[in-house]
């Protein structure tokens, strides 16, 4: 069923509930001497191409490659639109290999069809720090589907990979593939009522009229927490303390250091936002909370054009509840004019979502690691790892 997926070092659907298969790496390593020196071969109408995201004119062509045919919702109503400065800071973090930002261009018209990229990652599983890539960005222009030019960009994406003498990945998906270490719900909190109704996004709810939806969805005009505040650079010590303490106490979660945190959380304007709690008093950071942007292309609208889209990405209560943090999250994604906040089911944000009024979204999101075996499946309360 699988043709492709069958050959790869993944667990094997035919081996779930296997209790005798141990937990970690699937496949040693190989001494670097036999890793496969040359490109993947592919089609003879196409050439390998290394993506430089410093590039204006390569970033726009992903940028463009991606806007037309990257992830649709399952109704093809939405896109995702990825802006360039998100792909740069994406693809850029600490360590970065630029051989990791592969492209697939068509030989003779030199146009970008296809990419694939990776990124460096410590990813604790249990008590283990495990140096992986995180791929993400899989895309094949919507007239060359179909044709198993994916495998072609995974198996190179790996050989790459194992170039830099690294044997794990970590990626998700909407689709099902073998096999999940865990299965994620998005929850959606409206921001922008009749925005979200006018496009199709959300629908009017039963014995509901557009007035008494908008006033549900109201939020204070600033919020609520003493001390709130934007996060500064200043601030990163702290932080990285904060966030290490408190994603030890999940499964499968990032290893990050002061310099991942400084790239992945400090505020970048419309890409990443970060707040935390300073205490009025002790001056003590005690809690935090961060979104993405990533906003989508709205397909055949005569309206509108753009969906404004907050995810919502780390968070750490320890002083301040989680309910009252994530509000004051909202109200700032409101003030910033976000037309919806997302958020998974991961972490502890299960147990605030339906207070804070998000609804259950239809599409799911798997996680999946290569080349590394989980005896079973996690709660997605016991992930602490959200990719981008
Ligand atoms: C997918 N999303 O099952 P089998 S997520 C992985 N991730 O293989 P073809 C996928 N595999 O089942 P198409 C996949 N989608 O026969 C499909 N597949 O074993 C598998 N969509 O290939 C599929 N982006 O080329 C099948 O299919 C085989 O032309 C079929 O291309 C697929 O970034 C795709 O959703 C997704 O652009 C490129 O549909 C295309 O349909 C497309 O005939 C819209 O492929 C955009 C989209 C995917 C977003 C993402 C994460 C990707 C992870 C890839 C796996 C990484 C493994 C780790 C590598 C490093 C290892 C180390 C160390
Ligand atoms: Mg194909």
């Amino acid at each position: 069923k699988h043709k492709f997926w069958e050959t790869q070092p993944v667990g094997q659907f035919k081996d779930a509930g296997d209790t005798s298969l141990p937990e970690g790496p699937i496949e040693p390593p190989t001494p670097l001497s036999e890793v496969k020196q040359e490109p993947y071969n592919l089609p003879s109408q196409y050439e390998w191409t290394t993506c430089d995201m410093d590039s204006e004119e390569t970033c726009n062509e992903v940028y463009n490659l991606l806007k037309n045919n990257y992830v649709e919702d399952d109704e093809n109503m939405f896109r995702f639109n990825y802006s360039k400065e998100f792909l740069r800071w994406a693809l850029r973090p600490p360590g970065f290999y630029h051989s990791w930002h592969i492209g697939v261009r068509a030989k003779t018209s030199k146009k970008l069809v296809a990419f694939i990229t990776g990124v460096p990652a410590r990813i604790r599983v249990r008590d283990e720090v495990v140096k992986m890539a995180e791929i993400n960005f899989l895309c094949v222009h919507k007239k060359l589907r179909t044709k198993r030019l994916a495998p072609v960009m995974i198996k190179e994406v790996t050989r790459r990979v194992h170039l830099e003498n690294i044997w794990q990945a970590a990626y998700t998906a909407g689709v099902i593939l073998p096999t999940p270490i865990t299965t994620c719900q998005y929850w959606h909190r409206s921001l922008n009522p009749k925005k979200l109704i006018d496009v199709g996004f959300s629908r009017l709810g039963a014995r509901m009229t557009m007035n008494r939806t908008i006033k549900l969805f109201k939020l204070p005009d600033s919020p609520a927490t003493p001390g709130f505040r934007k996060m500064e650079l200043c601030d990163v010590p702290a932080v990285t303390r904060l966030l290490r303490n408190y994603l030890s106490q999940f499964v499968v979660a990032p290893d990050f250091d002061e310099s991942d945190v400084e790239h992945w959380l400090l505020p970048t304007e419309d890409v990443v936002d970060s707040y935390l709690v300073e205490s009025p008093e002790t001056h003590e950071i005690t809690d935090f909370c961060s979104f993405y942007t990533l906003p989508s292309s709205i397909l055949g609208n005569q309206n509108y054009s753009s969906l404004k889209a907050a995810y919502s990405y780390y968070n750490v209560s320890t002083k301040t509840p989680l309910l009252q943090l994530m509000n004051d999250t909202l109200i700032v994604a409101k003030l910033k004019n976000f037309d919806v906040f997302n958020a998974l089911d991961v972490m502890h944000n299960e147990s605030v979502l339906k207070e804070l009024k998000f609804g259950p979204g239809d599409g799911q999101l798997h996680y999946y690691l290569y080349n590394y075996r989980m005896q079973s499946a996690l709660k997605p309360s016991e992930l602490g790892l959200v990719l981008l």
